[in-house]
């Protein structure tokens, strides 16, 4: 077993050549790290852009998509639509004057991203329909090798995984969905070509995107079920609120201005943590709200029983949704809230024995969330895979480190997704952290970085307790739990988010120095 605090063999850190071809040293220090960062989404454009600009030259990103944009591109349901403000959901480093509603369509927000690549040149280091298979780390060597699709293998200092969290979709095991004759599609995976217009369509899940997607369908529909077993509560909220060109001029001419208002909104956000770990009159005005929003959008007492929620608002990811309502209470479309037995070959049949005829199943099941770089294969120190490192669920340290990993970090791993701290920001920190550490590999002053399971085991151990008083923690079944049954959330708040990911701590980590650094 190699001993991760010995001093590394000088010869064998070198590796064989520049991933990106360009073996270049930039403004950042004495040697080019060789990076590959795997995902082109929120995660993968914050780290690439911060990392380039802190002059890392040598990185190379690795997309599976056709596109840039990770949920934003494979995500293209009908009704898509992001439930928090534009001017909140975007990257510190490019402010968008122009968005055109409140709250952005998906399909104005993958334009934004492919905008930022483009105008930020990250274009031309980011290879798409590109998917890593396997990413191998050489204890001698002290490199990755990252495996692609089509066998080519390239040689790593650093890995960097944003791979996502809402990446791989759920798709249900419902006894006979394989012999349902008409089309079935899952809103992460969206087939365009598909017209349910004049169709029956039955569409399964009651989370985010079942509640955008049954909206959508419905008016056009010859009919539309929703399965929904489990009620969520919706906060009522005007999703087609355009922008008013006025607010986009002035943001536009007057670019203080608009930092100003990101910070604001970056600023108002930071009570959600509050709300979330702390039963505050806040949480109480938010949970009043979501009770009105039913009330008064649901008048039928036998229907608003059944679309109210056993558990507390707030407890699962909320729901935020200004036609939901107005679309269940309409002739266009039918609540069931009777569990699914089976399907047939044209229908669903729910446990009443009740069928159902349609022509298209909708599957609005979620996703796999904590997955995270999986089904990569990711093998570290001393042979441990990814899978044996997480039999109990996910672990990282800060959100970013992995014991046994030496010199792999993620992006937006576990921990990290939360409603209540943007994902953008969250994005920023860690890339700025990560850049923190290739600074001093670059001055060579490190060699091999691997962070301590001491170290990882007491940040667990904090959020932990953080867990205990939150509202997550009230008894509601959602994506937010691991299969170990952790929830898999931020508990702290942003100031204490970016605390930690200021600068690194080197005692929570083994650091290998090289005798002689290349
Ligand atoms: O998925 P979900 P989602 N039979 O996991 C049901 C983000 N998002 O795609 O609760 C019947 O929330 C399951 O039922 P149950 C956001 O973070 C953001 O909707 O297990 N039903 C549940 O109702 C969100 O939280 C935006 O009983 C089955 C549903 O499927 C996250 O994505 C927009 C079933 C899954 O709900 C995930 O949301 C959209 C079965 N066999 C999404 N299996 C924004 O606007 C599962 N279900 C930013």
């Amino acid at each position: 077993m190699s001993d991760p605090e010995s001093m590394s063999d000088p010869e064998s850190i070198s590796g064989t050549g520049s991933i990106s071809g360009t073996g270049v040293t930039g403004d950042a220090g004495g040697r080019d790290p060789r990076i590959v960062v795997i995902g082109a989404g929120i995660a993968g454009l914050t780290t690439a852009h911060v990392l380039t600009d802190a002059g890392f030259e040598d990185l190379v990103v690795l997309e599976r998509g056709s596109d840039v944009g990770g949920v934003w591109h494979h995500n293209r349901y009908p009704g898509l639509t992001c439930d928090v403000p534009s001017q909140l959901y975007q990257f510190g480093f490019a402010p968008n004057p122009d968005w055109s509603k409140i709250w952005a369509s998906g399909s104005e927000i993958q334009r934004y991203h492919r905008d930022v690549a483009e105008r930020f040149g990250l274009m031309n280091r980011i290879r798409l329909n590109t998917e890593a298979t396997a990413a191998d780390f050489d204890d001698d060597a002290g490199t990755w090798t990252v495996t692609l699709a089509d066998g080519e293998e390239l040689i790593a200092d650093f890995v960097i995984c944003a791979t996502g969290v809402l990446t791989n979709p759920q798709i249900p095991d419902i006894p006979g969905l394989d012999d349902f004759d008409g089309p079935v599609v899952h809103t992460a995976r969206w087939d365009e070509s598909l017209d349910t217009a004049g169709k029956r369509v039955a569409v399964i899940g009651t989370g985010s995107t079942g509640v955008q997607v049954v909206s959508a369908l419905a008016p056009t529909a010859a009919g539309l079920v929703h399965f929904a077993r489990t009620p969520q509560w919706i906060l009522w909220a005007p999703m087609r609120l355009p922008q008013p060109r006025i607010v986009a001029a002035a943001l536009r001419s007057m670019p203080g201005l608009h930092a100003l208002v990101y910070r604001g909104l970056l600023g108002a956000s930071a009570i959600l943590p509050d709300i979330v770990r702390n039963d505050t009159w806040r949480r109480r005005a938010v949970q009043a709200y979501a009770r009105l929003s039913l009330r008064v959008g649901v008048r039928d007492p036998e229907l608003r029983a059944a679309l109210t929620p056993r558990d507390q608002p707030l407890c699962k990811r909320q729901v935020v949704s200004g036609s939901y309502y107005r679309t269940i209470t309409s002739s266009a479309a039918d609540l069931v809230t009777d569990p699914i037995r089976e399907i047939t070959a044209d229908g669903v049949v729910t446990a009443d024995g009740r069928v159902h005829p349609v022509d298209v199943i909708v599957l609005a099941t979620g996703f796999r969330a904590h997955d995270y770089m999986r089904p990569m294969s990711v093998t570290g120190r001393d042979g441990l895979t990814i899978d044996e490192a997480w039999r109990d669920g996910p672990r990282a340290y800060r959100m970013t480190a992995i014991p046994g990993f030496p010199n792999l970090f993620t992006v937006l791993g576990p921990n990290s997704p939360t409603g209540s701290i943007s994902l953008q920001h969250t994005s920023e920190r860690t890339a700025h952290y990560l850049a923190s550490w290739l600074r001093r590999f670059a001055r060579g002053e490190v060699d091999r970085i691997e962070v301590t399971a001491e170290a990882t085991d007491e940040f667990n151990d904090d959020v932990r307790a953080a867990m205990g008083p939150t509202v997550w923690n009230t008894g509601c079944n959602s994506w937010y739990f691991s299969e170990s049954g952790t929830i898999d959330l931020w508990p702290f708040d942003r100031a204490t988010l970016d605390r930690m990911l200021a600068e690194p701590d080197p005692q929570h980590f083994h650091l290998t120095v090289a005798a002689d650094p290349r």
